[in-house]
Order: C-alpha cells, then sequence, then structure tokens
C-alpha cells in the first residue's frame, strides 16, 4: 500500500509512451491510473523526496478563500503559482473562484465548497456531494486549465450505534505531472478531506485517486531514476491541532505532521 505512488511513478516510466505536448516538453505517458490511499494508515505525503508540505498548505488555504491572485501566496513565501500569473498577480477564474464562487446564471454564485459541508450534514447518503472547478464557458480566461477538475465525497455509515461515519473524497485529474504536482494533489485532497471530516464530525475514509493524462515529464527522467531507487518510510500522521469554527477558518498554524521521516529533496524544473 505505501508504495503506490512509487509504482506508479514506475510504471508510467517503463510502459508510457512517448507524447508530445502544450508546453513542448515531452512526456511519457499513460492514459488513466487510479490509486487509493486509507487516510487511517497515515498521511499520504511522499517519502522517497522530501515534499514542502508548507505550501501545499498554503495552496490549500488559497483555494478556499476563493482567491485568484498569486500575491497572498507570494506574502507567504509559496512561489508555486508564480510561472502562471499576469504581471498584477491575477491568474483569472481559477480553482478557488469555481470552488467558492461559481458564476451563476441569474448573475448570482454558488458556493460549491459550502454547499459540500451543507449536504454532508443534512444528507450525507447523497450521490452528488460533488466540486467542478471544470467550468466550461470560463476555461479560456483561466491562466491555466485546471488539472485537479472534479472532486466528490462519500460517507460510509457508522458500523455500530452512536459511532461515526467515515468520510471518502475521490479526485479526478484531467492531467498529472507525476514528479512535481501530484505529491502536491495527493497531499493536497487528503488534507482536505481530513479538513471537512473534522468540520462534519466524521471519520475519514479512502482518498481515491484518479488519473486521466499521467506523465512523466522528459526533464524529470534523471530525477524520476534517483526517486525510483529510493525505498519508501512509512507514512507520517496529520493532526489538526484546533477545530476551527468552520471550514474557512483554517490558518497554516492549525496543522502538525509527526513522523514524517523522507528521503532529500530533488529538484526538477516546472514545464510551464
Ligand atoms: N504545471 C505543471 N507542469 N506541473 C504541475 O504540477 C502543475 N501544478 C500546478 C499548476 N500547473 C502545473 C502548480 N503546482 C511545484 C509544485 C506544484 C505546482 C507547481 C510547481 C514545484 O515546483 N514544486 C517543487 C518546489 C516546491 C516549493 O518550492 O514549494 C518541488 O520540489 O516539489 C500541479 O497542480
Amino acid at each position: 500500500i505505501r508504495h503506490q505512488y512509487e509504482d506508479f511513478m514506475r510504471h508510467v516510466a517503463t510502459h508510457g509512451v512517448a507524447k508530445g505536448d502544450r508546453t513542448g516538453t515531452g512526456t511519457k505517458s499513460v492514459f488513466g491510473h487510479q490509486m487509493r490511499f486509507d487516510l487511517n494508515e497515515g498521511f499520504p505525503l511522499v517519502t522517497t523526496k522530501k515534499v514542502h508540505l508548507k505550501s501545499i498548505i498554503l495552496e490549500l488555504l488559497w483555494f478556499l478563500r476563493g482567491d485568484r491572485n498569486v500575491r497572498w501566496l507570494q506574502e507567504r513565501g509559496c512561489t508555486i503559482w508564480d510561472e502562471w500569473a499576469r504581471e498584477d498577480g491575477d491568474l483569472g477564474p481559477v480553482y478557488g473562484v469555481q470552488w467558492r464562487s461559481w458564476p451563476a446564471a441569474d448573475g448570482g454564485h454558488i458556493d460549491q465548497i459550502a454547499q459540500v459541508i451543507d449536504t454532508l450534514r443534512r444528507n450525507p447518503d447523497s450521490r452528488r456531494i460533488l466540486v467542478s472547478a471544470w467550468n466550461v464557458a470560463e476555461l479560456d480566461q483561466m491562466a491555466l486549465m485546471p488539472c485537479h477538475a472534479l472532486f466528490q465525497f462519500y460517507v460510509a455509515p457508522a458500523q455500530e450505534p452512536g459511532g461515526r461515519g467515515r468520510l471518502s473524497c475521490q479526485l479526478y485529474q484531467r492531467s498529472a505531472d507525476i514528479f512535481l504536482g501530484v505529491p502536491f494533489n495527493i497531499a493536497s485532497y487528503a488534507l482536505l478531506t481530513h479538513m471537512v471530516a473534522q468540520q462534519c464530525d466524521l471519520d475519514v475514509g479512502d482518498f481515491v485517486w484518479t488519473g486521466g493524462d499521467c506523465h512523466i515529464y522528459d526533464n524529470h527522467a534523471e530525477q524520476v531514476a534517483l526517486q525510483l531507487s529510493r525505498a519508501p518510510h512509512p507514512y507520517p500522521v496529520l493532526r489538526i491541532l484546533r477545530r476551527p469554527e468552520n471550514l474557512f477558518d483554517y490558518q497554516y498554524e492549525d496543522f502538525e505532521v509527526a513522523g514524517y521521516e523522507h528521503h532529500p529533496a530533488i529538484k526538477a524544473p516546472v514545464a510551464v
């Protein structure tokens, strides 16, 4: 179970087909893959290189703010979105905007995240607990179209009277940069699942990651070979130190990851 990410990376490195891409970098690519992380077995933060969790937490809090400008991230030392921003820092109506204020036909806005929390509390059996960032009508205004496009929550009912339900989340990621992006994306949605579970008085279940075009960029090949030579460690444990009033009140300091044993960081260029 702990080797899922590395096995996936090895699979694409070995069996991926050479494929061109928008960025002109070149990739090895496989279409369609799924991984399942039981969040009760630890927090799925890749251990075969050091992953910069601070950027992951800040990025998620920035999404939840409904923000579209990189300034808030930059002020906190997070630069992962800089390559795509305009001079004034704007990215267009990207993730946060669609999550929190999807424009409705009547001129209003829909807070998909608030609706998810509400549905999880009132009707946890619902099969409609989804958030989409893939707003077809606004794709051309986005600096980058959403890679993690759609996610769904699911509650497995308590197995004994008075017990708690278990919250799972599945993400559909249309485009997956396996070396740089995927460790971020897995940890980000695992974190979101923990936060939503805390707010809805649920235990955590599985995070299911489903990928579309799963690729290793040609200029990550050496980094990937190095990473695959390393043996994974057990996953760390996530602690949320406080229970904020609502999902939008979390701060960076509320999270602690204990026991993160990892191999050294591996630098790589990001394809823009
Ligand atoms: N574009 C590409 N080509 N790959 C991606 O992973 C990606 N994203 C977001 C949007 N476009 C993408 C941006 N997310 C890093 C990590 C995540 C990113 C962008 C860049 C990165 O460079 N990580 C380094 C440094 C970490 C740091 O400085 O904080 C790393 O070693 O992990 C995926 O959704």
